[in-house]
């Protein structure tokens, strides 16, 4: 059959949903048949017909009757042919042109002015349909044939029949664009009068082409295509009855967004929630449950204004239906199973969530406005910014639920993957692998919304195995104003919520005033995240009855508006008035709704003033208590492990999947392989090692690790291979630190989405939930964390001192001068040092015996730019040995990833051993006398100085020490080294230009410190690059000039005889490279041949367990899915 044919056919038979199989993915059953439009035009043009004329249609009328589905139609009609039952029966019908079975009689309306569609003509006509389709199929001719189908047709009715349903499919995709949203009336649709007088809110802007059309002929009656549900059990409808349930349902007080969504399963069942016949209906206990909610918000606002009539609260008016959506997604949430809800919210209307959602006592919440002395260490923040943990019985559903509110910053939205972060940690220790225990619920402000990246990057992660929360509930209280500036200068989308729509969000945007289609969205909203684990939006569009903050006056930028809200009645009132004409309360009870709750607010008032002091601790987020009870904080356990256990790691982890896998490993990991088992026969470690021993050691004592970050499973530098990839097969993958000990907990490492901020944030939020797991984001580059600065500032710097919150968080930031240019240089260690908490000027107690661990306590977090593979294993370990919790930032290295000299031999991993803060020149230390020159120094630099102090054979009067542990500044050790060489000039020396890197750290505290030391007259100096505002320079002659500079300024210049010396040293190893690039490509071959029989013969070391997982989320210690964790009995 040709095309021309197979397309006259199809149109015959318009009303006909054909099935699609599925797995023909590009012709989807999201595009039925009946959807499929061919214009007039286009016709006339292929078969040069005389059909009668029609008005021409859109060019960009959809026609799926072209290319491939075509060629796809075409096969299945031979298919159809040779079998008519090989193919599903819509298209048997399609083909053979059978009436569809209409199991249902229209109704009596429906049959008054009933047009028949063409296919439920009369048996005649059908037959003679059928006739002319056969006909069509098996003639040659396709002009012929055209020019005899078109007088049979009924052309008017197959066109009016179409624009029927293009008319449906247009409300249901642009009808929200003239809903009625907008409860101040200014963003009013434009609405039109049809001929039988009934205004109408779709515009042109909603209708296009069929614009004019529905506002003439009203009263015929459609077949209603089943693409809608509107018509209930009906199956004809006459349009004017069509267009009144599409305007009902799309253009009244709910915009239903959400046709951009690509999963036809997902349209259909919101669809069915919106479109069906009673859909919104409530009954009366729930319109007055809805109504004391109301009471409830409206009446904590208008108590607060009252008792404090100039303090900022950034009161929830003109928004006050938030908290009853709020309260039904949390009913209905825990209903389905949900035990843990974790809201995520700026400033607007959060004391009313604390108080209505959460249920913190209103005493508490009115004592903060009191001013009260707090009782315990911190520096506090303002009261609408405040964390809450509260476990309670959800007395509607009688469950347990435990409701969290995030502590945020005044920055909007960053709060937002944090809470990400801390849900998904939270989904792993409840072993909630598909987020039904626990449910994210996000606020937002309209123009944050829109404005802030970190909305976009956080909305990224919502669906990325290691990042999903399996679904975030958004609302936005859309209150059509940020701070003093409307939408129109704010955004360039048309909704606020438009980002949304890049995760295929459904956008439910409803108009704040009307209580039940409010409640409605959120009952949706709740079912859709239940059903389909995915993300959601509700955008409540309101208003803000009073300025930014009550202090404000709004009327001086925004002064038509606020004429406007000066007149309206609150929604409260509103509703209550309907409820009363309706009959399902009286006005006495709506009286007493209110003296209730405002005596609750009075008693609590009278409490609040009894209080006298606070405590910064009850307003924590993330508790901990069982962590903290009893514990000693001070008391540090041992981070070394026996060597048995390095032995171990270091098998498996050098060692290539088990056999039995089949496992397919690239060569070239082959002999990484082989140059780690080397390394762990000669019982020293790299880099990696030290990682993997960190790593290794952490799971098998329980302790969940998780890494992520852009590209850590390889290793920006590739020096890590955590996760190595089959290949031939597709998807396979194997981590050998996932099976090391059958009952290890788990270990995760993921790549992560190209975003620091969002990614930097949700590992904050998820180091928030347990203090049982180390979590690690490393940066590509520690110059990008930039971009993430405002979660370092405001959450990890200084989220303990604010909210009383720990966290063991790890950053590890590659840095280091190594002629990379200005932006792969530098982790700004500067700024993380100028963020430090404590006193430069304050020498500590160094006698104390805890001085180490208490130095670490009250600090804000540590900075560390470590050395050796064995201090980064402690550091690591630490992390969990501390009696509490603390950031930890640690300057990474690049080249040093693969340096000799950065290797560490396995005895500074055991039992013994600990992490140094300080590492001494072990060369010098016993000649301390013959000392001139005491180098600091912190970092990579070290290696150079090390290189050219042995090039200037000065490696008896130079002493080189690395301070590992810059923050807190390590006092006690510096000490002793300034004692031990007692002689010595005090120099630092960093590569970093000396308005960066540590000196302006270092130099105030060497100075507290020599001031402290009796008869001490030296003070440190400094050797490095001059002041620079880029961190290092892009041009490698100049870097190469600046490194000499500083070198030189340290060690002089280099004598003939230095020179002498180091041609003699080149030559000989270069000869000695020669041979030993020989032997040991030799031995490395045979180690590579070695891993690669073992690989296939299975002699490697036993493994733990487990096989090369599938792409699916990494599987937890007990081989159970992601998340599940160990159990405690099995330890
Ligand atoms: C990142 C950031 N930029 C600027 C501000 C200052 N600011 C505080 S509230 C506000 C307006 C927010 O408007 P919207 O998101 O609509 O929330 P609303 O206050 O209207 O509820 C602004 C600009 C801020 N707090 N955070």
């Amino acid at each position: 059959m040709n095309q021309w044919r197979l397309r006259n056919t199809m149109l015959l038979r318009f009303p006909f949903r054909v099935h699609v199989p599925l797995d023909r993915k590009w012709l989807r059953p999201s595009c039925p048949v009946s959807q499929l439009k061919l214009s007039h035009r286009q016709l006339k043009t292929d078969s040069s017909c005389n059909a009668p004329k029609a008005p021409a249609k859109s060019k960009d009328s959809d026609s799926l009757l072209n290319g491939t589905n075509a060629i796809y139609i075409e096969e299945l009609y031979s298919k159809w042919k040779a079998n008519p039952k090989s193919v599903d029966p819509s298209w048997d019908a399609f083909f053979s042109g059978k009436p569809r079975l209409v199991s249902t009689k229209p109704s009596e309306t429906s049959k008054r002015k009933h047009r028949r569609p063409p296919m439920e003509s009369s048996s005649a006509r059908v037959k003679s349909r059928s006739a002319l389709s056969t006909r069509d199929i098996s003639t040659t001719n396709p002009t012929t044939s055209a020019a005899a189908a078109a007088p049979a047709m009924d052309w008017k009715n197959i066109d009016d029949h179409m624009t029927v349903q293009a008319i449906i499919r247009a409300y249901q995709t642009r009808g929200h664009l003239a809903a009625d949203l907008d409860p101040l009336g200014i963003v009013q649709p434009l609405g039109t009068t049809s001929v039988d007088g009934t205004k109408r809110n779709a515009t042109e802007a909603v209708l296009r082409q069929h614009y004019s059309y529905v506002f003439n002929d009203l009263n015929a009656a459609f077949k209603l295509p089943s693409s809608t549900l509107i018509g209930g059990n009906e199956q004809f409808l006459p349009l004017k009855e069509i267009l009144d349930r599409l305007e009902r349902i799309y253009c009244g007080h709910i915009g239903v967004e959400y046709m951009q969504i690509t999963s036809l399963n997902k349209t259909n069942w919101i669809r069915e929630r919106f479109e069906k016949p009673g859909a919104i209906e409530f009954r009366p206990d729930e319109k007055r449950l809805i109504l004391e909610r109301l009471t409830r918000s409206t009446g904590f606002e208008n108590f607060l204004a009252k008792k404090f009539t100039s303090e900022k609260r950034f009161g929830l008016e003109g928004c006050d239906i938030m908290i009853p959506i709020l309260k039904e997604i949390i009913d209905r949430s825990t209903t389905l199973g949900v035990e843990s809800v974790m809201i995520g919210m700026a400033h607007r209307g959060r004391l009313n969530v604390l108080a209505n959602i959460c249920r913190k006592p209103i005493s508490d919440i009115l004592g903060q406005f009191h001013g009260l002395k707090a009782t315990d260490s911190g520096s506090g923040d303002v009261k609408y910014h405040l964390g809450l943990y509260m476990e309670r019985l959800n007395r509607v559903t009688n469950k347990n639920v435990r409701i969290t509110v995030v502590a945020n910053p005044s920055h909007l939205e960053y709060v937002n993957p944090v809470v990400l972060g801390k849900a998904r940690a939270e989904m792993y220790q409840r072993g909630d692998t598909t987020g039904c225990k626990v449910l994210p619920i996000i606020i937002h402000g309209d123009a944050s919304f829109c404005g802030q990246g970190v909305v976009y990057e956080s909305l990224h992660l919502s669906d990325l195995p290691n990042y999903t929360t399996h679904g975030t509930i958004h609302v936005v209280s859309n209150n059509q104003v940020g701070f003093t500036t409307d939408p129109r200068f704010s955004r360039s989308s048309r909704y606020c919520t438009d980002v949304a729509r890049v995760v295929n969000a459904p956008i439910f945007h409803v108009n704040s005033d009307d209580p039940e289609a409010c409640i409605h969205c959120a009952r949706v909203s709740t079912d859709y995240r239940a059903k389909f684990h995915k993300d959601v939006v509700i955008d409540i569009v309101g208003y803000r009855r009073n300025g930014h903050n009550e202090a404000d006056e709004p009327m001086f930028t925004q002064p038509l508006m606020y004429q406007r809200i000066r007149k309206l009645k609150t929604c409260m009132t509103l509703y209550s008035e309907k409820l009363i004409k309706e009959g399902v309360i009286t006005a006495a009870d709506y009286k007493a709704m209110i003296e209730k709750y405002d005596k609750i607010c009075e008693d609590a008032w009278q409490e609040s003033t009894k209080l006298s002091t606070m405590k910064y601790s009850s307003w924590i987020d993330s508790p901990w208590t069982a962590f903290f009870q009893g514990r000693d904080r001070l008391k540090m356990c041992p981070t070394g492990v026996s060597l048995d256990t390095l032995k171990n790691i270091g098998e498996v982890y050098s060692s290539p999947p088990p056999k039995e896998h089949k496992f397919e490993v690239h060569k070239g990991i082959l002999r990484i392989l082989a140059l780690r088992r080397k390394l762990v026969e000669s019982k020293l470690a790299d880099w990696s090692l030290g990682e993997a021993f960190a790593f290794g050691t952490l799971v098998k004592d329980g302790i969940h690790v998780r890494l992520s970050g852009q590209d850590v499973e390889r290793g920006t530098f590739s020096h890590r291979h955590h996760v190595l990839h089959h290949q031939t097969r597709d998807k396979v993958r194997y981590n050998s630190i996932e099976h090391l000990y059958p009952d290890q907990a788990e270990y995760s490492v993921s790549n992560s989405s190209l975003s620091e901020c969002a990614v930097l944030g949700f590992e904050h939020g998820y180091s928030m939930a347990n203090p049982n797991s180390v979590v690690i984001w490393e940066g590509q580059f520690g110059d990008f964390c930039n971009t993430a600065q405002c979660i370092i500032d405001t959450f990890i710097a200084s989220g303990e001192t604010k909210w009383v919150r720990q966290s063991g968080l790890v950053m590890l930031l590659p840095h280091s001068l190594e002629g990379m240019g200005p932006e792969h240089s530098s982790g700004r260690i500067e700024r993380f040092l100028q963020m430090s908490d404590d006193d430069p000027d304050v020498f500590p107690d160094t006698c104390d015996c805890d001085f180490v661990a208490r130095q670490l306590m009250d600090i804000n977090w540590i900075v560390t730019n470590i050395s050796t593979p064995a201090n980064i294993f402690h550091a690591l370990r630490r992390q969990v040995a501390m009696g509490f919790r603390k950031p930890l930032i640690n300057f990474s290295p690049k080249s040093l990833l693969r340096h000799p000299l950065a290797r560490s031999p396995f005895r500074d991993f055991n039992e013994c051993s600990e992490f140094k803060r300080i590492i001494p020149d072990s060369k010098t230390a016993e000649k301390a006398d013959c000392v001139t020159k005491l180098v600091f120094c912190t970092g990579k630099v070290y290696y150079d100085l090390f290189k050219e102090r042995e090039d200037h054979e000065q490696d008896e009067t130079v002493a080189l020490v690395r301070i590992e542990q810059i923050c807190p500044f390590p006092y006690d050790l510096i000490m002793k080294e300034i004692e031990l060489y007692k002689s010595a000039e005090l120099i630092w020396v960093q590569e970093e230009h000396k308005n960066q890197g540590c000196w302006s750290y270092i130099q105030p505290r060497f100075d507290t410190a020599l001031i402290k030391k009796e008869n001490e007259t030296r003070c440190i100096s400094y050797i490095g690059r001059k002041p620079n505002s880029a961190p290092a320079t892009g041009n490698k002659v100049q870097f190469k000039t600046e490194y000499k500079a500083f070198m030189t300024a340290l060690f002089g210049e280099m004598t003939e005889a230095n020179k002498q010396r180091i041609e003699r040293i080149v030559k000989d190893q270069q000869a000695k490279a020669k041979a030993a690039t020989k032997a040991g490509k030799a031995e490395l071959d045979a180690a590579t041949k070695r891993s690669e029989h073992s690989l296939k013969h299975g002699k490697v070391p036993k493994p733990g367990k487990g096989a090369p997982s599938k792409d699916a989320p990494p599987k937890g210690a007990a081989g159970k899915p992601d998340g599940k964790p160990k159990d405690p009995k099995k330890k």
